[in-house]
């Protein structure tokens, strides 16, 4: 069942702390006024996003370099055609041959539990008050194997803010789309369906985790989660979870689709960590997919790459109990 959808430009002003002033105004402005939408705000130039209509094949977003790493990124060829979407198979080439006719519109997202602004949203609601950034971010696999990609973007924290979350609020939990006539992987019992992530609250908020919408400059190609998937680059890639269709704050650490399939073998936290091997593989290196796959293998990072930025949320846990 789909309810109308709800419109966050009719949060009452007297609701609008300050910090939230700047994004409700463009919230305002893109439910309220089409045209403004496909304008430049804060100097980010903006995408112009179809109604109904399929999406345009090109984005506008700025580049952010400060928040992207130095290596160069892989092929689109390799990103778009070696993927893991269990939905769609649990071959490496499986989601690129079998995704390619999932409708991705129109799409919804329902927002509920520890927060002021709950309902449905449509997928424009979602993206359109968000100036769109390119990130270049490592992908680490679990199963060992990193990418580079340039994926296109917004902060997921400031998404997270325009539902004013709680002080109950202690994690989110992000669900996708449950849908076994269009995702032949849901009619088998590989997994337990419908996907479901998580991330601690302060974790979320972090401004290294993204909303992904594109890569390469493009609208995400189905197999790498279209039309939203969630980016974040120092845990583990199950993390990022595709197609979302679900976000709930939750005073609780969610049940998670890995946990729950294998706890020993795949924890909530699932920080990047060559020190806690995986029970059947080491993490102590990987492999780089593409042109260098079969050159020598590189040490892992401890988070991916990206402690200086994210070590500190995790000072006082023993990262190998809270793997
Ligand atoms: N819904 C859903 N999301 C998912 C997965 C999945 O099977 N289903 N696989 C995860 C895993 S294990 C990885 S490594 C990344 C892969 O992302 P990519 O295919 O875009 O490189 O997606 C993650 N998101
Ligand atoms: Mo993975």
């Amino acid at each position: 069942m789909r309810k109308r959808s709800a419109d966050l430009a009719k949060i009452k002003p007297s609701e609008i702390t300050p910090e939230d002033q700047y994004l409700s105004r463009r919230a305002l402005l893109a439910g309220g006024i089409g045209l403004a939408a496909a304008q430049t705000l804060g100097g980010f130039a903006r995408p112009a996003i179809g109604q109904s209509a399929g999406p345009p094949t090109a984005l506008t977003y700025a580049r952010n370099t400060a928040f992207s790493v130095k290596d160069a990124p892989n092929s689109y060829a390799d990103i778009s055609t070696y993927n893991n979407y269990y939905e769609f198979g649990t071959g490496k080439s499986d989601p690129s041959e079998n995704a390619q006719n999932f409708r991705t519109r129109p799409w919804n997202v329902a927002v509920s539990g520890e927060a002021e602004v709950t309902g449905n949203f449509t997928l424009e609601d979602i993206i359109k008050p968000h100036p769109l950034e390119e990130r270049v971010y490592r992908l680490r696999c679990v199963e060992a194997w990193s990418m580079v990609i340039p994926w296109v973007g917004f902060p997921l924290r400031d998404l997270l803010n325009r539902f004013k979350p709680t002080a109950n609020a202690k994690f989110v939990e992000f669900k996708t789309l449950f849908d076994p006539k269009q995702m032949p992987g849901q009619r088998t019992r590989v997994l337990e369906w419908p996907y479901v992530e998580g991330l601690r609250m302060d974790e979320a908020m972090h401004p290294l985790a993204l909303m992904a919408i594109g890569l390469y400059g493009k609208w995400l190609p189905n197999q790498n989660g279209a039309p939203l998937r969630l980016i974040v680059p120092w845990k583990y890639g199950f993390k990022g979870i595709k197609a979302i269709v679900g976000i709930r704050f939750v005073q609780r650490a969610p049940r998670t689709t890995w946990a729950g399939s294998a706890v020993n073998e795949y924890g909530f936290y699932a920080n990047v960590n060559p020190e806690v091997d995986h029970p059947r593989w080491s993490q102590a290196t990987e492999r780089r997919i593409g042109a260098n796959a079969f050159g020598p293998r590189q040490p892992t990072l401890p988070f991916n790459g990206y402690a200086a930025q994210v070590a500190s949320l995790y000072s006082g846990m023993d990262l190998r109990k809270n793997f």
